[in-house]
């Protein structure tokens, strides 16, 4: 299911364009983006089930296996050799020169990289870690970045006190394992390459060390750019169009020093199209995952949750509940809350309806939930700051408690059904 586009492509709105047109569809690779030599893979992730397609796995196993190798991360083989080290640039680097690098929305600042994950290590304990951020290409080569308060930026306050330079690795063009475990919910000090190879069941994740900085990244990536965290240099990053679909502002960033630019012969580089499914995707199902463990350790009888694509897969949640008391459908509710910032409106129903069919969820909350009676708004506190009618970051969380009574389900909340239904064979009427 990959489209191949011959046609030489802008990389400016062009090709940002054509991807989102695909973006429910296909995976696309474009094979002459702006005068570029090398070509860009995008959108492989464009629904649930091409994201298990692409781990080799059926759609219900992700949340599990995802949850089994976040409880039990596996070390990974280190090895020498790497297809990406066949080229080892130190002078001129620019990756503007090298690599199709688009810029996506109207106000965009610039051209970003946004399919590269970034490796770094604990100053204190040389512990791996791994994300994605958004990276502005400037026309001189050098880099700004977003660094929101997580791990990457403790260690990067941890390098400033012990005064050394944080090294970075870029990999761009990673397996699927990779770039969702890079989204993983981790307590700081756990290897996302670690949690990524022990989902990898039978064929484990090789690492090779980098050519300038301290660092391993995948064996196989396509590209890795390899440099420093400047925090004291910094330039303007932003405004960005990000995956609520509004555009962040613009603000002085840190900025990346460059001492190598690595890359395969004939390297293909990747690249994410900003709130498509596939950023979406890579967001939720690692949320999913979380989420679900911490709800069903306050309501066992929690079965499954859905982060949709209308709540920008971070702000709505729906939680499939086999309820047994009164009252758990509100203790889910508070539990998925306080555990995700981001989780802004939540709707909880019964174990008949779909919670991935939101035409069920919606008949859910018309014929199993009252205004006054099962609505739960908890104002002022704290939401998504990239939610642009939060008040910076605090706004009002509601939950939506759409399930029948206990014990109804056979009885006033009982769907019509007809006998048979499920066995009948159009063909043999048709
Ligand atoms: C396409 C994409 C772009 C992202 N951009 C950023 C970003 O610019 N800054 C940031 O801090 N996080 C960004 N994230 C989210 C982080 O990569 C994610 O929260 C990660 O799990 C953080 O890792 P950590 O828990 O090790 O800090 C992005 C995620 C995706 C999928
Ligand atoms: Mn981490």
């Amino acid at each position: 299911m990959l489209t191949r586009v011959r046609k030489p492509v802008e990389a400016r709105h062009t090709l940002g364009g054509i991807t989102r047109k695909l973006g429910k569809e296909k995976a696309v690779l474009f094979e002459r983006v702006s005068e570029c030599a090398t070509p860009l893979v995008t959108n492989f992730i464009f629904s649930r089930q091409a994201l298990a397609a692409s781990l080799g796995m059926e759609e219900k196993d992700v949340i599990p296996r995802f949850q089994r190798a976040m409880e039990k991360p596996r070390p990974c083989k280190i090895i020498e050799k790497a297809p990406f080290k066949e080229n080892v640039l130190s002078r001129h680097l620019n990756p503007l020169k090298l690599f199709p690098i688009p810029t996506y929305h109207e106000r965009d600042a610039g051209p970003y990289i946004t399919g590269g994950i970034l490796v770094a290590k604990d100053p204190e304990t040389g512990i791996r870690n791994v994300s994605i951020h958004r990276i502005r290409v400037f026309e001189d080569g050098v880099m700004s970045l977003l660094i929101l308060p997580r791990h990457l930026d403790l260690c990067l306050r941890k390098s400033i006190e012990l005064k050394r330079p944080l090294e970075v690795a870029i990999a761009i063009g990673v397996d699927p394992f990779t770039l969702l475990s890079s989204q993983a919910i981790l307590p700081f000090g756990v290897d996302e390459l670690e949690v990524a190879n022990a989902m990898r069941e039978g064929s484990p994740l090789k690492l090779a060390r980098c050519a300038t900085v301290d660092l391993e990244v995948p064996v196989d990536s396509e590209i890795v750019l390899e440099g420093v965290i400047d925090t004291l240099d910094t330039r303007m990053e932003g405004p960005f169009g990000e995956f609520p679909r509004y555009y962040s502002p613009e603000a002085a960033r840190p900025t990346v020093k460059l001492s190598a630019i690595c890359h395969r012969d004939k390297p293909v580089y990747y690249s994410i199209l900003p709130a498509a499914r596939e950023h979406l995707l890579l967001g939720a199902i690692p949320r999913e995952a979380s989420i679900l463990a911490n709800v069903q350790r306050a309501v066992p009888s929690v079965k499954a949750v859905h982060l949709t694509y209308g709540g920008t897969c971070r702000y709505h949640l729906i939680i499939s509940l086999a309820k047994r008391n009164e009252g758990e459908a509100r203790t889910a509710m508070l539990a998925a809350m306080v555990n995700n910032a981001d989780i802004k409106h939540v709707v909880v129903v019964d174990k008949d309806i779909d919670i991935f069919d939101m035409e069920q969820v919606e008949w859910a909350l018309a014929t199993r939930f009252q205004g006054d009676r099962d609505l739960v708004v908890i104002p002022q506190i704290q939401i998504s700051t990239l939610d642009p009618s939060s008040a910076a970051g605090m706004g009002t969380k509601m939950g939506m408690d759409a399930t029948a009574p206990v014990g109804s389900l056979e009885h006033a909340f009982k769907p019509i059904a007809i006998p048979g239904y499920e066995e009948i064979d159009l063909k043999k009427y048709l």
